[in-house]
């Protein structure tokens, strides 16, 4: 197995015991915990460059601009983009929200539809369905195949005129299912639609360059990826940035302010209002810092075999259940199950006893849960600091868990 195990020692929160036990962390897909370069370069920053930005006639506020600008400039790098086209939102449910309103509020009208997959975050569904209300378009969803994937086949018979935006993630929060971004992307394509890429939890995993993937915007989280939690990023192609309306006004996004009218600041200020997460972005660039050095192929390869470790012995525990895809070159290494007829609520506060953290509920994916027809799941999710030892540790523990409720 590629061997990232000592890497641990970077995390000091790894280090910590709960309930009397090591801290096992399975809920990366929540949120990841953050190496000490991260934590080091936000207090650094707080310690000796602190000013706010983009105003500054003083050497801090020069500083702190370069900084900002600085990570700006990193965060695209990671992803093939370019800093111009690289705006810092609040995260993936702000970024996509930007899109929903500044974008779909002019540009959908009655009768156009929002094509979405069942597999869907909220942040992905809500903000259109709010739009859909406001200009008479609707959704509509693709499903899923028997094994978690979502299912193409149904394309045909939603993909006309009327598709304007099709929105989908990379990889599902709750299946770990991969989205299949070449079928979807051409079929945008094919008839004109924007195509919309929640990458939460697929830009933290694998290698993604925009200049690769077919898509007119993309948005993920910096807590998703060894970042600070309030920000993340909204990438887009130049034309439909330029295109887009702001959707928050203030200061930092103008470029002139009159009684009654004001102009915008050129992308990508103009869709940065009020002052930015400085810290955020200083500790958001030392994260991309990090994930380059030990290498995206070699995190990507790390969780395939971790996860392969996981399926196989998940599946010796009886009346166990995965919902997610078997093949792993189809997931990522978020692994939703139930596990007889325990609520994943009882499943979660088990492991807990143990040290395990692991998330339990709908995941903020009702129209998935109800689609599976559960309530809520468990979800173990890994990154690069996991490893098999603590599989190991889910396993014994959810053993337990059958012991407990007297099931033989
Ligand atoms: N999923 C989870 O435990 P924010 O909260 O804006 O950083 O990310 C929202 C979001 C959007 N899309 C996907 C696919 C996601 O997984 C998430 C966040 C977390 O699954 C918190 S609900």
């Amino acid at each position: 197995m590629s061997d990232l195990r000592s890497l641990r020692a970077d995390f000091p929160i790894l280090s910590r015991e709960v309930n009397g036990h090591k801290l096992v962390y399975l809920d990366s897909a929540a949120t990841t915990q953050k190496p000490v370069s991260v934590l080091d370069a936000m207090d650094r920053y707080y310690r000796n460059s602190n000013a706010n930005v983009h105003r500054g006639a003083h050497t801090l506020s020069n500083e702190a601009t370069e900084m900002y600008e600085g990570a700006r400039v990193k965060v695209a790098s990671f992803i093939g983009a370019q800093a111009a086209q690289t705006v810092f939102t609040r995260g993936t449910t702000t970024a996509i929200n930007h899109i929903a309103y500044g974008w779909g509020l002019d540009h959908l009208g009655e009768g156009d539809r929002i094509l979405v997959t069942i597999a869907e975050h909220h942040a992905n569904l809500v903000p259109w369905q709010i739009i859909a209300r406001h200009t008479g378009a609707e959704l509509v969803y693709l499903e899923l195949t028997d094994d978690y994937t979502v299912d193409t086949s149904d394309l045909e018979a939603v993909l006309d005129e009327r598709v304007k935006v099709v929105a989908f993630s990379g990889m599902s929060n709750v299946t770990g299912a991969l989205g299949p971004i070449d079928v979807l992307g051409k079929a945008a394509r094919s008839v004109g639609a924007l195509i919309v890429l929640d990458a939460a939890q697929l830009v933290p995993h694998s290698p993604v360059d925009v200049t690769e993937v077919d898509v007119d915007f993309m948005a993920f989280s910096a807590h998703k990826m060894l970042g600070p939690t309030g920000i993340g990023a909204l990438w887009g192609k130049a034309e439909r940035l330029e295109e887009m309306e702001p959707t928050e006004g203030g200061g930092e996004m103008i470029n002139m302010v009159e009684r009654q009218t004001s102009t915008w600041a050129p992308v990508p200020h103009k869709f940065e209002a009020g002052t930015p997460p400085i810290a955020e972005a200083v500790g958001f660039a030392a994260a991309v810092d990090y994930l380059t050095a030990v290498g995206m192929e070699n995190i990507a390869l790390h969780e395939q075999e971790l996860t392969t470790y996981a399926l196989e012995r998940l599946s010796e525990i009886p009346d166990l259940k995965v919902y997610g895809p078997k093949d792993v070159t189809h997931r990522g290494g978020t692994v939703s199950f139930e596990l007889a007829d325990i609520h994943p609520h009882d499943i979660a506060t088990i492991l807990d006893q143990d040290g395990i953290a692991v998330r339990a509920g709908h995941h903020c994916a009702r129209p998935l849960m109800k689609y599976l027809d559960v309530p809520a799941t468990a979800r173990a999710s890994f990154y690069l600091y996991n490893v098999p030892e603590e599989v190991d540790l889910l396993v014994d523990s959810l053993m337990n868990a059958r012991r407990i409720f007297g099931i033989a």
